[in-house]
């Protein structure tokens, strides 16, 4: 009776342990499948990072991207076939850096084919290119399989656009489960990288359709803006820095340019529109870095499990760009 009730006893643990590794992800989910996996990841972009900087903006962004539609699954590596994919969307017009994902995974691939996900090396390369160039560390449970869909319209409808106000972005990340407090805290992620003119030439040149300027933009800072950089509201060439003076450096800055009325985006001047959020950005500039850095790492591990894929779900594709035929 007694080893009955231990073995019964096992059997329910070891049900548990099924249960809840299938439920998430875990840290070093490929130490016994492919132990050298991260290394790989990790070098490569310590290798490569140095010479394109600007590339730990585009991965975030690429990870953000990808875990706002159906999940952080891959999905916006894949190539358009019959219908037009996430990648083709107009908010990935200036996603960057698929060739260096396809880089990695054909490392990844010639180590242990067939064991890695492509939305697990997104996850990973997005926070090694952050880490590599001297920002936040965030953990990065992996696990994560790769999507066999990509619809355009998917995006359009999911990742948040630049002339969204509060009502929108909060219901944006709240479709995502994210609260407002990750909505300021990613934001933060604006303090490095580049947009073009053309993600916010409306608010310098035709905010209500008058040919006027968005009174919510600091109006010295849209006067420089129009002189020395978008010179015209069609300009879809010209790269303005996010966070002027500081675009590789992962900083509050963003959150100074914010307060100051020089966000870039109306998105970024939202942040000043809600008591909640706004209240959330003068307590992060009046923190330290560390306590950005450890918040911002919360809210990052948050995004990174986005409705992933695991356990027998969806495929570990061969090829990024392509699902398994
Ligand atoms: C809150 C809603 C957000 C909106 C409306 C938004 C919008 C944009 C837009 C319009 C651009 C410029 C695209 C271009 O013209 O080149 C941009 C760039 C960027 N975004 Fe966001 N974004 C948001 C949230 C995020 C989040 C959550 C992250 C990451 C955690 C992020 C990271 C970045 C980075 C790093 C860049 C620069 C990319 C580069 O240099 O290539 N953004 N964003
Ligand atoms: C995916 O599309 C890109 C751009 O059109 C192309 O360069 C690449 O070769 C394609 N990848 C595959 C695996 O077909
Ligand atoms: C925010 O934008 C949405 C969508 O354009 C609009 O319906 C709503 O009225 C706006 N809210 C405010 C407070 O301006
Ligand atoms: C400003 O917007 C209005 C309404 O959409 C449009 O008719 C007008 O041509 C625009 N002006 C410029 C300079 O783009
Ligand atoms: C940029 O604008 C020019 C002229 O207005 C247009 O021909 C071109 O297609 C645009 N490019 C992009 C990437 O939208
Ligand atoms: C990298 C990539 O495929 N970018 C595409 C994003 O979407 C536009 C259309 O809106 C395409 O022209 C780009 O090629």
């Amino acid at each position: 009776m007694k080893m009955r009730n231990q073995s019964y006893f096992k059997v329910l643990i070891l049900c548990f342990l099924v249960a809840s590794t299938h439920a998430q992800l875990q840290l070093g989910f490929y130490a016994k499948s492919c132990p050298k996996a991260e290394k790989i990841i990790l070098n490569f972009v310590h290798e490569h990072i140095h010479n394109a900087p600007s590339l730990a903006a585009a991965l975030i962004r690429m990870h953000f991207h990808d875990c706002f539609v159906r999940g952080c699954d891959g999905s916006i590596l894949l190539n358009s076939t019959t219908n037009q994919a996430e990648k083709n969307a107009p908010p990935n017009l200036t996603v960057r850096g698929f060739d260096f994902i396809d880089r990695i995974k054909s490392l990844v691939e010639a180590e242990c084919p067939g064991v890695v996900s492509c939305a697990d090396i997104i996850a990973l390369s997005a926070r090694d290119s952050i880490v590599v160039t001297g920002g936040p560390f965030w953990k990065v449970p992996t696990g994560r399989r790769d999507g066999v869909v990509s619809k355009l319209q998917e995006a359009t409808q999911n990742i948040p656009a630049p002339f969204f106000n509060f009502t929108s972005l909060q219901t944006s990340f709240a479709n995502q489960g994210l609260d407002l407090k990750d909505l300021v805290l990613l934001s933060g992620a604006h303090t490095i990288g580049i947009s073009l003119c053309t993600s916010f030439s409306n608010r310098l040149y035709n905010f209500t359709g008058k040919g006027d300027q968005d009174p919510s933009l600091d109006s010295e800072y849209a006067k420089n803006l129009k002189t020395l950089k978008c010179k015209n509201i069609n300009d879809n060439t010209t790269i303005v820095e996010m966070d002027p003076g500081s675009r590789n450096t992962f900083d509050l800055s963003y959150y100074n340019q914010v307060v100051k009325r020089r966000g870039l985006f109306q998105s970024d001047s939202a942040l000043l529109t809600n008591s909640v959020t706004k209240s959330l950005v003068t307590q992060l500039l009046h923190g330290s870095i560390e306590i950005f850095y450890d918040e911002f790492a919360k809210s990052m591990e948050k995004m990174g499990q986005i409705k992933v894929k695991i356990g027998s779900e969806g495929e570990i594709r061969k090829h990024c760009a392509l699902v398994n035929s």
